[in-house]
């Protein structure tokens, strides 16, 4: 298989020190990037590409955005980091502004999304003890099969994929397991008066840009208010305008009780994670019972004041909204001509194409491979889905030029396969 790596000069060096010297807990496509710009990123040998993984939703504002990295390097030169053990000029501001931003009490600082989604079930289940009055230690939390809420040692206990699970427990309990897109499997586990919250995705982004049907999570959510449990949204990666709405669940109007955001709210510059809730629900956690070195910094607070203002300003939401619809027309214009790609689905600029071949087959990586060659980068997920997901700062003669380049690729391997 010819990779880029034989082709390119500088490439092979990078690519060699990550090999020799980096723990091999990923399988990058071989491409070394050097740069970015609003859809652009270069590799070492100046080749330019348009992104379509934008770090996996994180980058939804374009690459080193100018507004948000100048707030970033103004807060760097003024005051980086303090801890909590003091007050800071940024927290608060923020904290007004991104309460009001997303309608919340209150909101609680933290970095990762995965430390976002731990904080949020920490909170859940001292809400159930406190507040629900579970029996201490009984607290259980529903989660959906082939979730993806990160990979520290909770999470990855309530994991169904076996890559992120297999041979890192002892695990963690009080998690129970139902099927996404089930209303019945739902209802069923909030039977158990122990239960004490529901986390979900509002559209499944690892298990391949999978979405429920219209009407499930509103549904989800009404039920939850039935049992008395939280729903807890991670919105970590559909959330800031990413599906064609400030958050996905307002697709079905309604407020999660809890949100879970990471990614974009710093636009890909700074590891900016947070949880917002109600007052009754954030005010069960007192001084010295959660908290980070970092959460809650200076810097964290510039960036995404900054990178929440342009999302709002460059009206982000909207656009991923039009160029959605007209990037699934385009796709299924071009997935009528050519039948090694089954299908097409997603929200706003949050999309998949399913490959017409197995998951164990190397089409989908050879077909991304083909892509970065025409200039375009996206990655497979489970061996035969190829997610597309630009920044959403993409313009409409952008997007079909990028059509162009999936249309003129998938052709070339639909004439030699
Ligand atoms: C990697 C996937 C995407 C997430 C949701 C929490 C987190 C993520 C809904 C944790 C992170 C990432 C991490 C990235 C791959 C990626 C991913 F394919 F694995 F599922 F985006 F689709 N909740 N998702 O999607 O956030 O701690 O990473 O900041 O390399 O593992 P984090």
């Amino acid at each position: 298989m010819a990779t880029l790596a034989q082709t390119t000069s500088n490439a092979t060096q990078y690519m060699d020190l990550e090999d020799k010297y980096g723990a091999h807990n990923y399988h990058p496509l071989p491409v070394v990037l050097d740069r970015g710009e609003g859809v652009y990123v270069w590799d070492v040998d100046g080749k330019r590409y348009y992104d379509f993984l934008s770090a996996y939703s994180a980058v939804n504002q374009g690459h080193c955005h100018p507004v948000i990295t100048r707030a970033l390097v103004d807060q760097a030169s003024k005051l980086a980091l303090t801890s909590r053990a003091f007050h800071n000029s940024s927290l608060g501001p923020y904290e007004k502004f991104i309460c009001e931003f997303f309608g919340y009490d209150r909101i609680l600082p933290m970095n990762t999304g995965a430390e976002g989604v731990e904080t949020a079930i920490k909170i859940c289940r001292k809400w159930a003890y406190e507040k629900k009055g579970v029996a201490e230690n009984r607290a259980k939390i529903i989660v959906c099969e082939h979730n993806f809420h990160g990979r520290t040692t909770t999470i990855v206990s309530f994991s169904t994929d076996p890559d992120s699970k297999g041979h890192f427990g002892p695990y963690g309990g009080g998690f129970i397991t139902i099927p996404y897109n089930d209303l019945n499997a739902l209802a069923g586990a909030l039977a158990d008066p122990d239960v004490a919250g529901f986390l979900i995705e509002p559209m499944q982004g690892e298990a391949g840009v999978v979405v429920p049907d219209d009407g499930y999570l509103k549904g989800a959510f009404e039920l939850c208010r039935k049992a008395n449990a939280l729903f807890i949204a991670d919105e970590i990666q559909t959330g800031i305008a990413r599906t064609g709405r400030m958050l996905a669940c307002d697709h079905e109007e309604f407020k999660p009780d809890m949100l879970i955001l990471g990614k974009a709210l710093s636009g890909g510059i700074y590891p900016v994670s947070a949880v917002l809730a109600s007052d009754e629900v954030m005010l069960c956690i007192k001084p010295g019972q959660h908290g980070s070195t970092y959460g809650g910094n200076p810097l964290a607070a510039s960036v995404a004041v900054a990178a929440l203002s342009v999302v709002r300003d460059e009206k982000l939401a909207e656009n991923a909204q039009r160029l959605g619809e007209v990037f699934r027309r385009e796709m299924n214009r071009i997935i009528a001509a050519h039948p090694i790609v089954k299908l097409v689905r997603g929200k706003g600029l949050l999309n998949a194409i399913v490959i017409n071949d197995s998951p164990e087959s190397k089409t989908a990586w050879n077909m991304c491979l083909a892509f970065a060659q025409n200039g375009l980068l996206a990655k497979p997920t489970h061996g035969n889905i190829i997610r597309f997901a630009p920044p959403l700062v993409i313009t409409e003669e952008q997007l079909m030029e990028c059509v162009h380049i999936i249309e003129n690729t998938i052709q070339a391997f639909s004439s030699h396969s």
